[in-house]
């Protein structure tokens, strides 16, 4: 096992990984930029190695200045944790030549599922259901005409470098498509300096669900059932929870052997997600993440499992501690993202928290980097806590989310927290009866357009 492991990575995240390794008896080194020589990171981890100025590209992004922390403090791996570094398959790579372990996938699988093509290409090859449309990129407006002849209108133009919901369009009709095919092309260029796109049939009233996958890197590989995250913003995800409430037994089962005899096919190494749209009874891919996701919480507390600490045994070449067959559900849990942002608007709000109160209690965890005192960098992602209940059914994990929110106390900046409250009077929050298109009607109904 490793002695020592560096978190390429800040905030919850970043706490998350070093509580796993301090379980571990694994020391834990923080990188940090100018701007969080005070955060909660730095104060938690073993050593902290301060890394570059406060912008990302110049900090967090930088691989070189990891590189050397690493060498420096002789930490013999890496976790990115998710966001910056986690699905760069040069940093994967270059780590491996610098003979650091990377706390993830390979650089191959990282770069295949980077790719929306070949991930697609590779997830039909392994069996998994897609959406149909385009076999790979669409080069010319006539291609895609024929396209969209086969599968039927309405049809989205996807950018192949795309992800995030960035670079997509609808079409309703031939009309449409013309225009939408030109603009798709040209604002991939722009934004991914790469123009090649792909069409699918547009699925009108999915869900987002996306199942929890975990390989050992030797051909095994199991499923952590579903989360449903179909409760977004601009694609931004805000409430996820498991299981999935339109989500059977028996299509659990069905879809997760898939997912996870597809992972175990190509060796896949640690956690992984594939992201499916759901609609009908049936599931089509998307995409897949290869790394821990920021709501992989749910999928702890109802499988009862520590996912950071599996993805460092795996990391250091030990076998997984379960199989398929220890893995059963047990309850129901809801996380909801604290973001310090402003509504309506979502505006980001950074600044000074001068009370921090963490709720608790059966059924609650409350991962978070924040402490009173705190000054919230305006440089980084909004997300400053995670609020995740627990409860024997779905309506005992609402009941308890109400309660734990009422608990929670963030004074001084303005965060996502009253929006909660406001989702949990909705009957389609408390019935779980919602696609992928219900949060942004209501907050257009709530706060006009
Ligand atoms: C789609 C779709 C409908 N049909 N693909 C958005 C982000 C990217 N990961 C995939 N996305 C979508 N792909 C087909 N064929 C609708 C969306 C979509 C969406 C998906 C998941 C969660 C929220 C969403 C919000 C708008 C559109």
């Amino acid at each position: 096992m490793f002695e020592k492991i560096l978190i390429a990575n800040r905030g919850e995240i970043a706490l998350r990984v070093i509580r796993a390794a301090r379980e571990m008896g694994i020391k834990s080194v923080a990188v940090h930029s100018t701007a969080d020589a005070d955060a909660m990171h730095v104060r938690m981890a073993d050593e902290s190695v301060c890394i570059g100025p406060a912008p990302s590209t110049q900090s967090y992004l930088n691989k070189a200045a990891i590189i050397s922390a690493c060498e420096i403090t002789g930490a013999q791996a890496v976790h990115p944790g998710y966001g910056f570094l986690s699905e760069n398959a040069a940093f994967a790579q270059a780590l491996e030549d610098h003979g650091i372990t990377f706390i993830g996938p390979s650089a191959e699988h990282i770069r295949i599922m980077g790719d929306k093509i070949t991930a697609k290409e590779t997830a039909a090859a392994l069996g998994i259901p897609v959406v149909p449309g385009s076999a790979g990129g669409v080069a010319d407006f006539e291609t895609a005409i024929g396209t969209a002849a086969e599968i039927g209108f309405p049809v989205i133009i996807k950018a192949t470098a795309g992800g995030g919901g960035r670079g997509m369009k609808v079409a309703n009709n031939p009309e449409e498509l013309e225009i939408a095919f030109r603009t798709a092309r040209s604002e991939a260029k722009n934004a991914f300096g790469n123009d090649e796109v792909y069409i699918e049939k547009y699925l009108q009233k999915p869900r987002h669900i996306e199942i929890q996958v975990f390989g050992d890197g030797k051909g095994k590989a199991v499923h952590l059932g579903e989360r449903d995250c179909s409760l977004q913003r601009r694609h931004q995800k805000v409430f996820e929870e498991a299981p999935g409430p339109a989500i059977t037994p028996k299509m659990r089962a069905e879809i997760g052997k898939i997912c996870a005899e597809a992972v175990a096919k190509i060796n896949y190494i640690g956690a992984g997600t594939i992201e499916f749209l759901y609609e009908d009874g049936k599931f089509y891919f998307i995409e897949m993440n290869t790394r821990l996701q920021v709501e992989h919480p749910v999928t702890e507390a109802i499988f009862g499992v520590d996912l950071v600490r599996e993805q460092i045994r795996v990391a250091a070449g030990l076998p997984m501690s379960f199989e398929q067959s220890d893995l059963e559900i047990n309850g129901h849990a809801i996380e909801v993202r604290i973001n310090a942002e402003k509504l309506p608007n979502f505006a980001p709000c950074p600044g000074k928290v001068r009370v921090f109160h963490a709720p608790g209690g059966l059924g609650v965890r409350m991962d978070s980097a924040l402490y009173g005192g705190y000054s919230i960098p305006p440089y980084y992602d909004s997300l400053i806590g995670k609020l995740i209940v627990h409860g024997r059914d779905r309506p005992e994990a609402l009941a308890r989310l109400k309660r734990a929110l009422g608990e929670l106390i963030v004074d001084g900046i303005d965060t996502t927290v009253p929006l909660f409250h406001a989702l949990l009077t909705e009957p389609e929050v408390q019935s779980g009866e919602y696609n992928i298109h219900w949060l942004e009607k209501w907050l257009a109904r709530q706060f006009g357009e």
